[in-house]
């Protein structure tokens, strides 16, 4: 079984977050989330609208999510992708080449990044407030 392994906040998910959800889920046999906290986003300086309980909620009735994990901070994917024993760590392409560095802790481990899709959440919450 090939295991993928995705990271994000994934808050108000669309339809950007569903296509990049579905490819990673294509890459292997089952698909982990690690879902970014809110205390972990607070120390990134972000805050998302829907809190991680929802955000987790929401992710967990995609079809292709197989594991919703928490991800409380920046060494967590090292962790998790040991504990899990991943095969493929993926991403969208506004990451590219930020977590290459997990290669040196494993070997065997593929980093793949996708183009980013056209919408997103911060966009979505502008257009919100003008309507
Ligand atoms: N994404 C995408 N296209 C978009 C929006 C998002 O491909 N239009 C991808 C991002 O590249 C990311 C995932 O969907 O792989 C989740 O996006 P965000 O919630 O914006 O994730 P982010 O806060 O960037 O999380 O440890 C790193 C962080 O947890 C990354």
């Amino acid at each position: 079984q090939r295991i993928v392994l995705v990271a994000g906040t994934f808050d108000i998910l669309h339809e950007s977050h569903i296509n990049m959800l579905r490819n990673a889920r294509n890459l292997g046999d089952k698909l982990i989330v690690m879902l970014s906290t809110d205390e972990f986003n607070a120390t990134k300086g972000k805050k998302s609208y829907q809190e991680y309980d929802t955000r987790k909620y929401v992710l967990e009735s995609v079809r292709y999510v197989d594991l919703v994990i928490p991800e409380q901070s920046w060494d967590d994917k090292a962790l998790y992708i040991d504990m899990f024993d991943v095969d493929i760590f993926a991403m969208g392409d506004d990451w590219r080449g930020k977590f290459d560095f997990l290669k040196d802790e494993f070997p065997h481990l593929k980093i793949m990044y996708f183009p980013r899709g056209k919408i997103s959440s911060s966009k979505v919450k502008e257009e919100l407030g003008k309507l």
